[in-house]
């Protein structure tokens, strides 16, 4: 009795905790405002949360390479491949429903009229052509190095390029988007993705290749499911490696089950420090208030209802109780935003809460953290349309298919890190002429619906797994996997 009860304090308490601190984040931050913190101050209160965050990052790496190949190898061709394409064709379904969700929302609120007024003084040219912008996407599938592209999509040198042959001398953009990820400074700050508006010196700033981080990831994800699809096939002599994949993912997860314990503490620093860095949320809300309830709107709709009633009608199961089995994984999202420094959790939470079987575990959510995004394909979707409402520009039906390819190809390309969707979408504006000047439009409240399209991402990958859990339970049920328990696994 007390240690079942000491379990269930566990779990709650944590949940609990969770829940507390990004309560008691919220109180402080705005308490904070008040007091006029100088930066190094702001700097110091923020590094609790830097070290959530590191210690998330860390992980992610082993992580994902031990799931998918531990994962993969224990499973015979036939049910990988059938789990691999019932998984791939989930996604991009429920990316797709996303996006249409998202333009019905923002076509039927029509939040760019509202703020047309405030907004028309801008105006741009597309800085990156969509083919560009796509061919970006794909080299960054395939990187040149494993290690470096994980952490990479945290860290990106600006190199400034020759100026872009597309512009005439004479012809200099009015405001060009510096689009860049801050190098970590001599290792102390490791700063997020941002767009910065700025009439930047006479040369074109882009990041490396490699402004699409997401793909890195994605590449070592594909890495991975290859060599754990051949280790599968290769009997005997893949065993050593197999199991010392299985223990190095038993050992990131136990490292995970110590590390959480931290995540309440560290998640008050987080949203702290974030609300002490946001825009006057007067002001903000002044002119983006529409567009942030069309897209809180919208998410509430594709992640608490759809997606929900999709687990349901194909599983018969509660998604209510599911829901609630991933709430711990879901508030690390909304504290981080970001969905592959959760996915440490969000396996957690699913192995033990959920009871997923393992080897489904192992291959559908780090294929889901990079490449299913059903928030930010939403988010991009709105987006460009309230860009094209507040120019006042009528976007035909072409456009607005165009807009649904592209909002779903470019959440594939996005990387699980903060602020990814804001960089990808210059795709899609691209991708029907708008001006990707205009995305400084909505910078100011990016940062918090960040949070919120992350923890529909993080939701999708969930009650994906659930339902592939479902689909394939007679593949498992006669335990079709080769894995046996190692002695990390007993
Ligand atoms: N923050 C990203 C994630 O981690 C989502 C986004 O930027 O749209 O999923």
């Amino acid at each position: 009795i007390l240690a079942r009860g000491r379990d269930v304090c566990r779990r709650n308490g944590l949940l609990i905790l969770s829940v507390l601190s990004v309560i008691v984040g919220c109180l402080l931050g705005f308490f904070l405002r008040t007091r006029r913190l100088s930066p190094q101050e702001i700097n110091y209160l923020q590094f609790p949360g830097e070290l959530l965050m590191r210690m998330l990052k860390m992980l992610i790496l082993p992580l994902v390479v031990s799931s998918l190949m531990s994962g993969l190898a224990s499973l015979d061709p036939k049910t990988s491949s059938r789990l691999g394409i019932l998984t791939v064709a989930y996604y991009l379904w429920t990316t797709f429903v996303a996006v249409i969700v998202g333009i019905i929302m923002v076509s039927v609120i029509h939040p760019g009229g509202a703020a047309q007024k405030e907004m028309m003084e801008q105006s741009g040219k597309p800085i990156m052509s969509s083919a560009d912008a796509l061919l970006d996407l794909i080299r960054n599938m395939f990187p040149a190095n494993l290690v470096e592209a994980t952490f990479k999509q945290y860290r990106t040198k600006t190199t400034p390029v020759v100026k872009s042959p597309k512009l005439a001398p004479e012809e200099t953009l009015p405001r060009r988007i510096l689009i860049y990820g801050v190098q970590e400074e001599n290792g102390s700050r490791v700063q997020n993705f941002a767009l910065d508006m700025t009439p930047p010196p006479e040369i074109f700033y882009k990041s490396e290749p490699g402004t699409s981080e997401g793909m890195n990831v994605l590449g070592i994800v594909i890495f991975s499911a290859t060599m754990g699809i051949m280790l599968g096939r290769m009997g005997d002599s893949g065993v050593p490696l197999v199991s010392f994949c299985q223990c190095l993912n038993e050992s990131v997860m136990k490292i995970v089950a110590v590390a959480v314990w931290y995540f309440p503490f560290g998640i008050v620093f987080l949203i702290a420090g974030k609300i002490l860095e946001m825009d006057d949320p007067r002001a903000v809300g002044k002119k983006l208030g529409f567009y942030s309830v069309t897209v809180v709107c919208g998410l509430v709709l594709h992640g608490l209802f759809i997606l929900p009633l999709l687990y349901f009608f194909i599983t018969k199961k509660n998604p209510i109780v599911f829901i609630r089995g991933v709430l711990q994984a879901l508030l690390i999202a909304l504290a981080t935003s970001s969905s592959s420094a959760t996915l440490p959790i969000t396996f957690k939470c699913l192995l033990e809460n959920n009871h997923i079987d393992r080897r489904i575990a192992r291959f559908v959510l780090p294929v889901g953290a990079t490449i299913n995004m059903d928030g930010t394909a939403l988010y991009e979707a709105v987006a460009a349309i309230f860009i094209a409402q507040v120019n006042n520009y009528e976007l035909d039906f072409g456009q607005i298919i165009t807009i649904s390819i592209t909002a779903t190809a470019a959440s594939i390309g996005a990387a699980g890190i903060p602020q990814a969707g804001l960089v990808t979408m210059v795709i899609v504006l691209t991708s029907v002429g708008l001006p990707t000047d205009d995305i400084n439009l909505i910078i100011a409240v990016d940062w918090a619906l960040d949070r919120f399209r992350t923890m529909i991402n993080v939701l999708g990958d969930a009650l994906a797994t659930g339902i592939m859990a479902h689909i394939c339970r007679k593949d498992f049920a006669q335990d079709m996997g080769t894995e046996k328990l190692l002695p990390c696994e007993t």
